[in-house]
């Protein structure tokens, strides 16, 4: 049965107009290296959707990073325009609805700035999680830019 974080991917993405394929999958999707072998495509492909914390504003972030990328938090915070945190795993949940290793770059219980690393927009689809670890949706990493209003930026090392 398909846990209800993801029932709001779904609804998210119809919503948005967006076309996913959703897969739910018999292995963990939890981190980027499990849902590349679990979607057999490249690390590159997958997208991680990491929560940070506005040091100043206390404000939460998204950034989409390649699974094959590390976020450059100094390239990110001159253009979030403030220093960045991790956010604390209980406000993750809170406010997007879903758990470390489930976080799906749409749907969330409270609206946040997206932001995308550039190096997604090589592909013709990438897979972000789909609000549960085993759970994943592929995507048109443009149209994904564009329904959610990531801004495309070098993000990432
Ligand atoms: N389902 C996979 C692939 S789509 C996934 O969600 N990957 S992820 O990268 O977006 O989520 C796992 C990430 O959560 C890790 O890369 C790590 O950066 C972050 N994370 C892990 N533990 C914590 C923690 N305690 N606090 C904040 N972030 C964490």
């Amino acid at each position: 049965m398909k846990p209800s974080s993801t029932d709001r991917t779904i609804d998210a993405a119809n919503t948005l107009d967006l076309s996913i394929e959703l897969r739910e999958m018999a292995a963990s999707t939890r981190t980027a290296e499990e849902a590349a072998q679990a979607c057999a495509c490249a690390l590159g492909q997958i997208v991680k959707s990491l929560v940070f914390q506005g040091a100043e504003s206390n404000a939460l972030h998204l950034l989409l990073i390649a699974g094959n990328n590390q976020a450059d938090l100094e390239m990110a915070e001159i253009k979030v325009g403030e220093k960045l945190i991790r956010a604390d795993p209980k406000r993750v949940r809170k406010e997007t609805g879903f758990a470390i290793g489930g976080v799906a770059p749409i749907g969330h219980l409270t609206a946040l700035p997206i932001w995308m690393d550039e190096t997604l927009l090589q592909y013709e689809s990438v897979w972000a999680a789909a609000g549960a670890p085993n759970t994943v949706f592929k995507v048109s990493p443009s149209l994904l830019a564009e329904k959610t209003g990531a801004k495309v930026a070098q993000l990432a090392v």
